[in-house]
């Protein structure tokens, strides 16, 4: 536009009429300019109008201006009709904004570009998220999942051991709440003064985490964090339906979760998660992730006084672990853990992949870096953006899993463990229980001879009724130097080579119908009856031996038996779908909302 200007004015300039004195030169082209002003403002478009044209051609998502309020409305309905279709029932207003709400990370208000992609989106009113992590790993952790799982989770609530701020978002304190007779004296909160002390200082945490010892310091502050932050979600947001916990090392597939949810009612008191022991008390593991309903949450704050939290606090420092001190504090309230499959304690390189859970729901992992948070992320967005609702334990081998799977693979991890050859001097044999060992049946504790005799058989049992004698199954380590000999003499002779070279050890996987993959490692074969993938691990000692040729003989090598690997899929049933095997499961357990 002003490009014109300037060229007409060099055209102008030619004519007669053009005044030769400067004044009226400048009074002359002063009209001009105010003319053309004039022009523009009314009659041509905007240099902002244009602007806004061209991004709206380019990138009609992006706003200049953030959407009003009822677009963000808008947003987080579309995403909610294609995550659940049920309406929510009354009784569930909006959970009054907190006090803190103008710290909250960005999501809460988040625009349908921020939401964009996401292939399922919790309902902010319905779920709440929290996520647990240290002040040392904060930076290392979290950027990840900021980037994938939670930038589809519009309500969540990060917790470290400091207050602060992360770039947009607001990170809670885990420990603030804690009577300040433990937080400024107790032994365990020494790191924590030295956390405080540093980040008052303006230091870098994350360097604390070098040391063997800071990690047992961290882990010792672990366990104080369970109960505040528990009470804290719920001082927060108390109208949510579920308040879902997690860890900054944890990965949870939502279409999965909000599926398996559906079938408990909030209102009541629940608390779901993988059940481990401890003792006698059963819990949610921690890191694997665990739900709890508002029906349990408002029971829980029933008792939640100054007189338990005391007694609690006093127990805490006693006890080993924070999750075990949350199950304890719960079935005090009156509630005690479900336990829901689908809950893995381990990354994908750690699964054992087999017809068992072929046709389960993924529902969590725990223990993924950075990298496996990424490509589960990939993986489920592509997936459920090209038409799937769900996935299954299949769909993931099928993907992330099977194409890596080779016949020998140098350089990679063992992570074969069911039986272990090393030859007749070393430990070898088997890590299950492989060798039966005759045992009297009247010298084994009344508790143990109850809990084999369940699992018998009918002709295990006649025998123990008619001889007094058990097979009992041990484990190589568990055998005398006597039985271990003739253990040893026991084997076939593929087993008994086959600590000697990788192809002897994939002769005696071969050898083994159960067999699915193996592991070669200078002297040592291991066979195992599932897949897992395992990972890369470099090779320090690389020798080459000419004589077995094929082999390095201290190169740590893989490989599967890819015709099993087929057979195995052949053999697996067809699977249902998710919300079909969650009905089942339900039936199963006898559980399910009334309807
Ligand atoms: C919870 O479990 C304990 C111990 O197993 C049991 O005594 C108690 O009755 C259970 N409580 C509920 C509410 O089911
Ligand atoms: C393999 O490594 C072990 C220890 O890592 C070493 O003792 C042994 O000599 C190595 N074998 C060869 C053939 O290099
Ligand atoms: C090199 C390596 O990772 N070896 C491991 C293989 O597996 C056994 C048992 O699971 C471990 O003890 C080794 O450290």
């Amino acid at each position: 536009m002003y490009g014109v200007v300037l060229k007409e004015g060099g055209m102008l300039r030619q004519s007669s009429w053009w005044p030769r004195g400067g004044v009226g030169r400048i009074i002359l082209t002063s009209l001009i300019v105010v003319l053309l002003m004039v022009v523009s403002r009314h009659y041509l478009p905007s240099v902002h109008d244009s602007a806004e044209e061209v991004v709206s051609h380019y990138a009609p998502d992006i706003h200049l201006q953030r959407p009003p309020h009822e677009e963000q409305q808008e947003a987080y309905e579309d995403a909610d009709s294609a995550a659940t279709d049920e309406e929510p029932p009354p009784g569930y207003d909006d959970p009054a904004p907190s006090t803190y709400a103008a710290k909250e990370p960005v999501p809460i208000a988040s625009s349908k570009l921020a939401l964009r992609g996401c292939p399922v989106i919790p309902r902010s009113a319905d779920f709440l998220v929290s996520m647990k992590t240290g002040a040392t790993e904060l930076f290392a952790k979290l950027p990840e999942q900021l980037l994938t799982t939670l930038r589809c989770v519009p309500n969540y609530m990060i917790f470290s051991d400091i207050e602060q701020e992360m770039g947009d978002y607001h990170i809670y304190s885990s420990l603030e709440d804690v009577s300040d007779s433990y937080k400024y004296s107790h032994r365990d909160f020494s790191f924590y003064r030295r956390l405080l002390d540093l980040y008052a200082k303006g230091q870098d945490l994350s360097l604390l985490q070098i040391t063997k010892q800071a990690e047992g310091s961290a882990w010792d502050l672990d366990k104080w964090k369970f109960l505040p932050i528990t009470h804290k979600v719920y001082k927060e947001q108390p109208h949510v339906k579920w308040y879902i916990f997690l860890e900054a090392d944890s990965y949870m597939a939502w279409p999965n979760v909000l599926e398996m949810l559906a079938l408990y009612d909030p209102e009541e008191p629940w608390y779901l998660g993988a059940t481990h022991f401890y003792g006698d008390v059963a819990f949610a593991h921690g890191g694997m992730g665990y739900m709890i309903s508002n029906g349990a949450m408002r029971m829980l704050d029933k008792i939640y006084d100054h007189k338990h939290v005391a007694e609690w606090e006093r127990r805490v420092s006693e006890s080993c672990c924070g999750d075990v001190m949350l199950a304890d504090v719960l079935q005090e309230a009156g509630i005690n853990i479900t336990g829901i499959p689908g809950l893995y304690g381990e990354s994908l390189a750690w699964f054992e992949w087999d017809e068992g859970k072929w046709c389960e729901p993924a529902l969590s992992w725990h223990h993924v870096r950075a990298h496996d948070v990424e490509a589960l992320w990939q993986f489920e967005t592509k997936l459920l953006n090209s038409g799937s609702s769900h996935y299954v334990y299949r769909d993931l081998f099928l993907k992330l899993i099977e194409p890596h799977l080779a016949a020998t693979r140098n350089d990679w991890d063992n992570m074969s463990s069911d039986r272990i050859y090393t030859g007749p001097t070393g430990r070898h044999g088997d890590e299950g229980r492989r060798y039966k060992q005759p045992v009297q049946w009247e010298d084994l504790e009344k508790e143990e001879r109850d809990d084999i005799w369940k699992d018998l058989e009918d002709d295990q049992k006649e025998t123990i009724e008619a001889d007094g004698i058990y097979q009992k199954e041990t484990r190589w380590d568990e055998l005398s130097e006597d039985e271990q000999v003739s253990a040893w003499e026991a084997l076939t002779d593929t087993e008994k080579e086959a600590h000697e070279s990788l192809r002897h050890c994939r002769a005696a996987c071969e050898d083994w119908s159960e067999c699915m993959q193996y592991w070669s490692m200078s002297h040592r074969c291991h066979l195992h009856r599932t897949i897992r993938l395992g990972h890369y691990l470099d090779s320090k000692h690389v020798t080459l031996d000419e004589d077995l040729g094929e082999v390095s003989l201290n190169r740590s090598v893989a490989g599967w038996m890819q015709d099993r690997v087929r057979d195995m899929k052949d053999r697996a049933e067809v699977c249902k779908s998710v919300p079909e095997w969650i009905k089942q499961h339900a039936e199963d357990e006898g559980i399910g909302r009334p309807s």
